[in-house]
């Protein structure tokens, strides 16, 4: 019996959904397992391959690509969704209805009943990729939540939140994790540190992010 006691003191300790600031929960593992996410990267990036954007900064670390209606798209003129991709003139691939039934059971789990993502935004870390301090206010309805989902290789989310500037919240983030932002967090600086040298079983030597968004 007394051994049926270790993975319950493990779970208290761990909790698989956490509040880590008001509006922002973490959801540990939420998206396990990922096996069938990864297979549909690769048929999306079959369509509209990965890309390193233009800012106006520089190009991005990150590279790209996107599936469903709208596709977030940055170059020197600046952000903004477009429905069809600059690299092929095709429109983005669709997003899997999996994909879609994932970010709303997560936003639910977060407390945001009935999330409809039209965007869905595949960026790919490679070691040392890194996405600095912004906000994602690009969106029509910033009611409407964001849903990141992370595969493969560990980072660290920083959380600023209303203010660029102080010390950041860190949130180690594994495969699968899941974390969803709205109300007063929605609107937050965040970034991501640089991706630490390592080899996970699924995507090798890169991390990915799935962020779900109403764009329109
Ligand atoms: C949204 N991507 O693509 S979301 C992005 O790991 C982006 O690639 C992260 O930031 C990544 O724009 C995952 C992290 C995040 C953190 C705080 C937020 C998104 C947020 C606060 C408000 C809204
Ligand atoms: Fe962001």
């Amino acid at each position: 019996m007394a051994r049926h006691w270790t993975p319950d003191l493990f779970d208290v300790e761990r909790p698989s959904r956490v509040t880590l600031a008001p509006g922002v929960t973490l959801l540990r593992a939420f998206a396990a397992p990922t096996e069938p996410l990864c297979a549909a990267i690769a048929a999306v990036e079959r369509d509209a391959p990965f890309r390193h954007l233009q800012t106006r900064g520089g190009v991005m670390s990150v590279a790209m690509t996107n599936c469903g209606r709208w596709g977030w798209f940055s170059d020197s003129r600046g952000y903004r969704y477009v429905d069809a991709d600059p690299a092929t003139g095709r429109p983005w691939p669709a997003m899997p209805a999996s994909f879609a039934e994932l970010a709303r059971r997560a936003a639910e789990a977060g407390g945001f009943a009935g999330f409809e993502p039209d965007a869905c935004l595949v960026n790919r870390y490679a070691i040392d990729a890194r996405m600095g301090t912004h906000r994602d206010l690009d969106e029509r309805d910033l009611a409407q939540p964001i849903v990141s989902v992370s595969i493969g290789l560990p980072a660290t989310f920083l959380w600023y939140g209303e203010k660029r500037s102080g010390t950041p919240l860190r949130v180690p983030v594994a495969d699968g994790d899941v974390v969803v932002w709205s109300g007063e967090a929605r609107g937050g600086y965040h970034g991501v540190r640089p991706v630490a040298a390592g080899e996970h079983a699924l995507t090798g030597r890169y991390r990915y992010n799935l962020t779900f968004r109403r764009a329109r």
